[in-house]
């Protein structure tokens, strides 16, 4: 593993700043969404949502709907019949699993939930006849207080004996509001039944186009190899698009029943109703410590709402907030207990950091309380308690292992570059003059890349190189990153490589690109196909140059054999030849191809420090994140521009939760924020000075030494920017306040301690 790494890193393109190849084509118009895709005779649909959060249904009338010119059905429960109470969740086997519907079946569980579907000629036709569909629902009560459906517990060490020796315990309570994976392109599907060859083809705007054929193969009750899912271009996902919904398999059973090809386009409202949601748990902490602020103990009770059905990771989130604690600090005694409600709301998921944020927010609350509530520096404190550069590989209480990292490091290139001494040293005499400002830190660990993925290379006949990946791409820059590391195995240029992704019929059975693991895994996965693959294709051009393995050197145009006298083969010339020799073909296996799956030792722990200055209009309440400073590790960087812009999006996103982000759904359990008027997205005015600085402790337990980076933003800047605020508001008073800090919540905590 270590000779392949240096490898790596000894080598050209792997490293280098990058710009994307997809960029040409998204840039100027020329990429092609689901929505992009037109077929002959397509029909559209549309669907009537329950405008109930809960209850019986009793009767649905479709006439009206039925009789609008282009309308060619109305589906409902009935008329599909069994496969509404299809379960897809497979990897809860000892769980009560919420149902998932394709239309609601006797019951309807939220609002938003889809009760019909009309297919229609025309969009607007579509359009008309649901509005004129009429479901007869008779409410029931929300559900209440259920039992949980899920539990957990995680326990090390003599919980109650370290608290009762502690000097101090601090104590936090977080709320997390709900929030919408907000993706550019909201979800779209489009299906094809081609009924002569019995195989359905779905266009779907996925993260995991593999695992959709597969949930989609259980739902319609086909064999896998009659389902070929394809993922065009995607705009945006962050786990939103990481489940199969009951849209998609009702825009597959449609094209099936009317055997003409359906597709529908999902608008940003039933994106905030119906796509899985992220966040929303309720986390209390304590935190035991001792005079010097060392940490002895923690608890943590974690409390989830599940949503009315469970997508593939509904667990993960709170799972994930748990495992990781107590994050990158050293505090081998803990009791952490996780419960999971359903709720009459929309299904709850992963989002972009899929609980790692609250974890983070959890740790840096408890540390920065304690140090509020000791007298010690919030950066001290933390000093005093992060696991040593030296202490890894290490295992922490919940039985979690860390790779790498030096937690130290990042804390201190983060305190000097944002000049956090100074800040500090000014604050109490810019306070005296009236202004409202603040500084916080947030170190954290996240996990990445956990589990296997996919990757096959091979030649084709006319000579190009293909590197095809079970993972898939969202805008990230996949294509760019994975040509770089296969071009550096084979010696040639990212050009030369063709990275095919995304298609179940191209590409090899995979997971996906979901929890920050393409490049860890799905780049390690590449780098070991390609490294078997370059070695099948050097003993073909060996037998071609009539030389030894031995003396076949690669080029970036294909093979050289240097001496006596100097003989070349061209990667067109091997594929030409590889695929048309009958001795060739069955001497190297179908000619030139290679296949693995690749699993990982173990999961990837990213890091980063990050600190942000905020300032508080006192007027207004209007808050202002000045500058965010962020040491980041993500291992071996394959091309820094990609992992930059990751960071950008990541921070931008993160403080959009942190300041304005809410999805709202009043008592009655309507939602109150469907549209962009209501739920507020940040803007480009919001974006603070950026300063990006890294480490790199490659991580020992996959081939490529990469860690993830996609999600590190979401992670660390909330909890920088909530530290920030309750500095600034502690001369208030203040001593916590959960997101988003909106203006309204800031003012009005400075208000009540001038009523006092
Ligand atoms: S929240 Mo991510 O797409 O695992």
């Amino acid at each position: 593993m270590d000779r392949t790494r240096d490898q790596v890193l000894r080598t050209q393109w792997v490293g280098r700043r990058m710009r994307r190849f997809e960029d040409v084509k998204l840039v100027t118009g020329k990429g092609s969404f689901v929505d992009d895709l037109r077929l002959p005779d397509g029909v559209w649909v549309e669907f009537v949502r329950s405008n109930h959060p809960r209850g019986r249904v009793k009767g649905i009338n479709t006439a009206e709907a039925e009789a609008v010119p282009g309308v060619l059905a109305v589906l409902t429960a009935e008329v599909l019949g069994p496969l509404c109470e299809a379960g897809v969740n497979r990897v809860l086997p000892d769980l009560r699993v919420l149902p998932f519907a394709v239309l609601a079946h006797e019951e309807v569980n939220a609002v938003g939930q889809p009760v019909a579907a009309v297919v229609a000629t025309t969009q607007a036709a579509a359009v008309d006849a649901a509005s004129l569909v009429e479901i007869d629902i008779e409410p029931l009560p929300l559900w209440q207080d259920e039992e949980p459906i899920y539990r957990h517990h995680w326990k090390a060490g003599d919980v109650d004996a370290a608290f009762a020796s502690a000097a101090h315990v601090a104590r936090v309570t977080i709320a997390h509001e709900r929030v919408a994976p907000v993706a550019l392109e909201p979800r779209t599907a489009m299906a094809f039944w081609d009924e002569a060859e019995e195989l359905l083809t779905v266009w779907m705007s996925t993260q995991t186009p593999h695992r959709a054929r597969q949930d989609l193969a259980v739902i319609l009750n086909l064999d896998e190899s009659k389902i070929r899912v394809i993922a065009p271009d995607v705009g945006g996902a962050f786990g939103g698009k990481a489940s199969i919904y009951p849209e998609d398999a009702l825009v597959a059973c449609a094209a099936m029943k009317l055997k003409r090809p359906v597709k529908w386009r999902g608008s940003r409202s039933e994106d905030f109703l119906a796509a899985t949601q992220g966040r929303g748990g309720t986390i209390k902490g304590e935190l035991a410590v001792d005079a010097q602020g060392k940490f002895l103990a923690l608890r943590a009770r974690l409390d989830y709402p599940l949503g009315h059905w469970m997508p593939y990771s509904a667990l993960m989130p709170g799972k994930n907030a748990a495992r990781i604690l107590p994050g990158p600090y050293v505090c081998n005694t803990i009791d952490i207990a996780l419960e999971g409600r359903a709720e009459n709301t929309a299904a709850m998921n992963i989002y972009r950091g899929a609980g790692r944020p609250e974890a983070a927010m959890l740790m840096e609350r408890l540390a920065d309380t304690a140090a509020r509530e000791l007298g010690i520096d919030p950066a001290e404190i933390r000093r005093r308690n992060l696991i040593a550069a030296d202490a890894f590989p290490y295992a922490l209480p919940t039985g979690e292992r860390l790779d790498s990292g030096d937690y130290p490091r990042l804390l201190q290139l983060a305190r000097s570059q944002s000049h956090y001494d100074d800040f500090v040293r000014m604050r109490a005499a810019r306070r005296k003059a009236s202004e409202v400002c603040g500084i916080g830190i947030c170190v954290y660990t996240e996990p990445c890349g956990q589990g296997w993925e996919s990757a096959e290379v091979r030649l084709d006949p006319n000579g190009q190189i293909v590197a095809a990946t079970g993972s898939s791409a969202q805008g990230q820059g996949r294509e760019t990153a994975y040509a770089q590391i296969v071009a550096d195995a084979l010696r040639t240029r990212p050009e030369a490589i063709a990275v095919a992704h995304g298609d179940t019929a191209t590409t090899p059975t995979g997971i996906g690109a979901l929890a920050s693991r393409s490049t860890a895994i799905g780049g390690s996965a590449l780098l070991k196909a390609t490294e078997e693959f370059r070695e099948k294709a050097r003993r073909c051009a060996a037998r071609l140059l009539q030389a030894d393995i031995e003396q076949v050197e690669l080029t970036p145009e294909g093979f050289e054999v240097p001496v006596p006298v100097r003989r070349k083969l061209s990667w067109y010339d091997l594929g030409r030849i590889a695929h048309a020799d009958a001795e060739i073909v069955n001497d190297f296996d179908n000619g030139l191809r290679t296949h693995c799956v690749y699993e990982s030792e173990g999961e990837a722990w990213s890091s980063g420090c990050c600190i942000a200055t905020v300032s508080i209009d006192a007027e207004t309440g209007v808050l202002t994140v000045e500058k965010i400073v962020w040491i980041d590790d993500a291992g071996v960087v394959v091309n820094p521009m990609l992992v930059e812009g990751q960071m950008m999006g990541g921070l931008a996103q993160g403080l959009g939760e942190a300041m304005l982000e809410r999805i709202v759904y009043d008592e009655d359990g309507q939602l109150v924020t469907a549209s962009f008027m209501d739920y507020a997205m940040p803007r480009a005015v919001h974006m603070p000075e950026l300063q990006f600085g890294k480490i790199e402790t490659p991580s020992p337990f996959n081939d490529l030494g990469a860690k993830g980076v996609g999600e590190a933003g979401n992670v660390g800047v909330p909890a920088a920017i909530v530290n920030a605020v309750v500095d600034a508001l502690s001369p208030f008073g203040v001593t916590h306040m959960d997101m988003p800090l909106t203006s309204e919540k800031i003012w009005t905590a400075m208000q009540a301690d001038k009523t006092e």
